[in-house]
């Protein structure tokens, strides 16, 4: 059996519970004039409003409500309580978003005597590790029913599904409900008389295919009750980032660059050591005003070397407006591929010489050597001249990607979004 662990109005209830003055009042996390709500508490859902809505909207339809910025630090450091929380009581927990995971509870059974019993464990020591917060849990043979059984009591409740009692779950079970159906779906599946997950049953996998392809075929799995996903661990990294908020909000531009350049040594650091290496650099800056900005730049060459990243950030940096005073910076490398393969190919199209890839070849041969010092003498042995890096040398071309973000964009949160992996 799976099961899948989601807290109940995740960071509303975080505000009300640091703030007893917000408890038992209708909150709304997110907001400014022009941001989205990233959630709302159950007493302002009554009033209808939801993650991702406009906060303009949220206010008319509850005046009375409360608005209150996200603390992401805060929930990040809530969400790792719950994590560890989880992992004391199984080696094979997934984390899937900032707020919820799965367990496999394979043989734990046995350790607390029943499912209620592991559950029941599971929700205390939740409760006592964060401080008050609440949860809900689903329990099922396979991962998307455990995940849409966590909602069916929510919030603060249990919802355990019997493997006897699947078949009866998927007549009844809207075809909207599973993971991955959006209302566009729900609508084309109505128009062949699907409303019901059991319903799809009556067509055949050809039908799934041609009508909606790959996901259609999926689908048809999940209406069989099937989901072959196993709860996974570790998951892969598809980003190395590094941000902070900075002591005090500042302008100037040699300061952000200092700390933009400690920033691609720890990413740079974390990326050698996996034997990885990315094509996009991305900047974080969030102003003075909570209004956050990504700039990402996607290069032929990957890099590693924290020159390579710090060049690119920087040019990131520089081309950003300094008016209002910055209060985060981060930066990130993504977009990880087969590094070899890649390189090779460019080599052999730049006739084997490619500058790109001989220069961050030659930055990364430097870090490595310093990486080995650190390791073996302690970080106090080499330090950076940081004003030596601000030459250019060859960095790798690449082409501009924009994307203006609100204080809270439709949808996740970036910063939930990392985690949602
Ligand atoms: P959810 O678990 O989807 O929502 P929730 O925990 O607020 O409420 P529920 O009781 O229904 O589980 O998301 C977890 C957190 O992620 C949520 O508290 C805020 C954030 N989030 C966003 O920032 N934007 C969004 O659109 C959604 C859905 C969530
Ligand atoms: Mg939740």
């Amino acid at each position: 059996m799976i099961v899948h662990v989601d807290m109940d109005a995740f960071f509303a209830s975080v505000e009300q519970m640091d703030n007893p003055a917000l408890r038992g009042r209708p909150v709304m996390v997110g907001g400014g004039d022009r941001g989205v709500v990233a959630t709302a508490s159950y007493e302002a859902r009554r009033f209808g409003v939801h993650s991702a809505m406009p906060a303009g909207q949220a206010r008319r339809l509850c005046p009375q409500g409360v608005f209150v910025r996200p603390r992401f630090d805060r929930y990040k450091e809530l969400s790792g309580k719950v994590m560890e929380v989880l992992r004391a009581h199984s080696p094979l927990v997934e984390q899937a978003s900032i707020d919820e995971a799965y367990l496999d509870a394979e043989g734990l059974e046995r350790v607390y005597g029943s499912l209620p019993a592991l559950v029941c464990s599971l929700r205390c020591a939740i409760r006592t590790a964060t401080g008050g917060l609440t949860c809900s849990v689903g329990v099922a043979p396979v991962k998307f029913l455990a995940k849409i059984c966590s909602d069916v009591n929510k919030p603060d409740g249990v919802f355990i599904l019997e493997t006897g009692d699947v078949e009866a779950f998927l007549a009844t079970l809207p075809v909207r409900k599973i993971p991955g159906v959006g209302p566009r779906m729900a609508e084309a599946l109505g128009k062949f008389g699907i409303r019901f997950a059991s319903d799809m049953r009556r067509y055949s996998p050809d039908f799934f295919r041609t009508r909606f392809g790959r996901p259609g075929l999926v689908l048809l799995e999940r209406a069989m009750g099937r989901d072959p996903r196993r709860v996974e661990p570790v998951r892969e990294a598809k980003s190395e980032s590094a941000e902070e908020t900075l002591a005090k909000d500042t302008r100037d531009l040699e300061q952000l660059r200092r700390i933009l350049l400690a920033h691609a040594e720890k990413v740079g650091r974390r990326l050698r050591s996996q034997k990885l290496q990315g094509r996009t650099v991305t900047l974080k800056v969030k102003y003075a005003d909570f209004t956050q900005i990504t700039r990402s730049k996607t290069l032929d060459a990957p890099v590693a070397s924290t020159q390579g990243i710090y060049g690119v950030a920087r040019e990131l940096l520089e081309a950003v407006s300094l008016k209002r005073a910055v209060r985060l910076l981060g930066v990130g490398v993504s977009n990880f591929g087969a590094p070899r393969e890649r390189l090779t190919l460019l080599s052999l199209l730049n006739g084997g010489r490619s500058p790109e890839f001989e220069g961050e070849k030659r930055r990364l041969k430097l870090d490595r050597t310093l990486d080995a010092l650190r390791e073996r003498f302690g970080e106090g042995v080499v330090a950076r001249g940081a004003l030596a890096m601000h030459r250019r040398d060859g960095l790798a071309q690449g082409q501009d990607q924009r994307q203006e973000l609100d204080p809270q964009p439709s949808g996740r949160t970036p910063e939930a979004g990392n985690l949602r992996g």
